[in-house]
């Protein structure tokens, strides 16, 4: 079955009726619906499946080993996201090994199909859980004591789903067995709109982190506090969302967001106890994030005080700008055909294993320009052309 076909197999998993597109979190029923269907795909492919101790699912094409090429990307969703962040390397992936074996082709080094575990944080807050933790980017302990939004930490759910959360962390064997990763993606911005190709060879990633601003105050009824008489902690929450839009709008090439703000108890007529508001910064230049947020951390602070509030300031993640292998690049451009070289404002887990092994990237067009929501897209033809490429890839280097 074809990469279109594959992706049409799981059109139904997950899809969130009232955000609209897909949620599919970490250690949830719909992600283990995605878990246990990309299993029985690829067994059906003659692949080995097999989890690893952070619960990233790999299929082997051969016996695992070192030196290993592995391709593929994540099955998980931002809440309400698009259909194709994360499963198109995922399917292409998929489709490749098969294309490959119908032709007869036998690899030289092992092969396989890597899926990796709650890139988007989209449940517990950290992006690329599963391979942060896989290289030991995070803490162990720091990561099963994080928590989802109803209070279930990581331990807990995953134990619950019937992975082993004692032996999460950095995992050197299975690190040790690949030589080159490479993650085909959905392009998440107008970057292959712009160039006016199908396809393009990942450059550059920029700097990113998520920071998590708790501001408390004094919960009381809306009607019978009388202004001058509040300590709302929503006040100083809109002032983080308003100075990230200032204070980035200030600085080239960054960005700046606020998509989660979550305030308790969250009743209409209640004023708030506390509001955590998550804020997402990202700037081309790594030592130009961490100022960014600081700036909008003292208008925080300002904020804070005049309302009588208190806040604290936690970095939840953080990751420093990445420049794919050079010459994986180069060799990757080649092969296609000269098709260009696209830096992006996205994280990806091939980013975070590209400080330990040789990583890269292909991007397919999204003819909107629209990602992590509902019009993501892709056409047809590009998804054949990213799963062709990625099958020519891959048979150039496995031998
Ligand atoms: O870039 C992101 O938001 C995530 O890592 N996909
Ligand atoms: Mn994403
Ligand atoms: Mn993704
Ligand atoms: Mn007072």
């Amino acid at each position: 079955m074809s990469a279109l076909g594959l992706l049409g197999e799981i059109a139904d998993v997950g899809r969130d009726r009232v955000r609209g597109g897909y949620s599919r979190h970490a250690f949830d029923p719909a992600e283990g619906e995605l878990r246990t269907w990309f299993t029985e795909q690829a067994e059906r492919r003659g692949l080995d499946v097999e989890t690893d101790r952070n619960g990233n699912l790999w299929a082997w094409w051969g016996t695992p080993g070192p030196d290993a090429l592995v391709t593929g990307s994540h099955l998980d969703s931002v809440p309400g996201g698009g259909a194709f962040d994360g499963p198109l390397g995922v399917v292409s992936a998929l489709d490749a090994v098969a294309a490959l074996r119908a032709e007869g082709f036998r690899p030289r080094k092992p092969l396989a199909v890597l899926v990796f575990a709650e890139e988007e944080g989209g449940r517990f807050g950290v992006p690329c859980l599963g391979s942060r933790l896989l290289t030991g980017s995070i803490d162990a302990d720091r990561a099963r004591a994080l928590r989802d939004p109803d209070g279930v930490t990581l331990a807990e759910a995953a134990s619950r789903a019937g992975f082993e959360p004692e032996r999460f962390g950095r995992d050197d064997l299975a690190l040790s067995r690949i030589g080159t990763f490479l993650e085909l993606h959905v392009e998440q911005g107008k970057g292959l709109i712009d160039l006016g190709s199908p396809l393009a060879v990942g450059s550059t990633v920029i700097a990113h982190g998520r920071w998590r601003f708790s501001f408390s105050g004094q919960g009381n009824h809306a009607g019978a506090t009388v202004m001058g008489d509040r300590h709302d902690p929503m006040i100083p929450a809109a002032a983080v969302v308003a100075a990230a839009r200032r204070v980035a709008s200030k600085v080239e090439g960054a960005r700046a967001t606020v998509g989660r703000l979550v305030p308790r108890p969250g009743g209409t007529n209640v004023i708030a106890s506390t509001v955590d508001v998550w804020l997402d910064a990202r700037v081309t230049g790594e030592d130009r994030v961490r100022p960014l947020v600081d700036e909008i951390a003292g208008i925080a602070g300002e904020a804070a005080a005049e309302e009588g509030c208190a806040v604290q300031l936690s970095e939840e993640s953080y990751s420093g700008t990445v420049a794919f292998d050079a010459g994986l690049r180069g060799r990757l451009g080649d092969l296609l055909g000269g098709v260009p070289e696209l830096p992006t404002g996205a994280g990806h887990d091939a980013a975070i294993l590209s400080g330990h092994v040789r990583a890269g990237m292909l991007y397919v067009r999204n003819p909107t320009g629209i990602s992590h929501a509902p019009e993501e897209f892709a056409e047809d033809d590009d998804v054949e052309r990213g799963a062709r490429a990625l099958a020519d890839v891959l048979r150039n280097l496995s031998t």
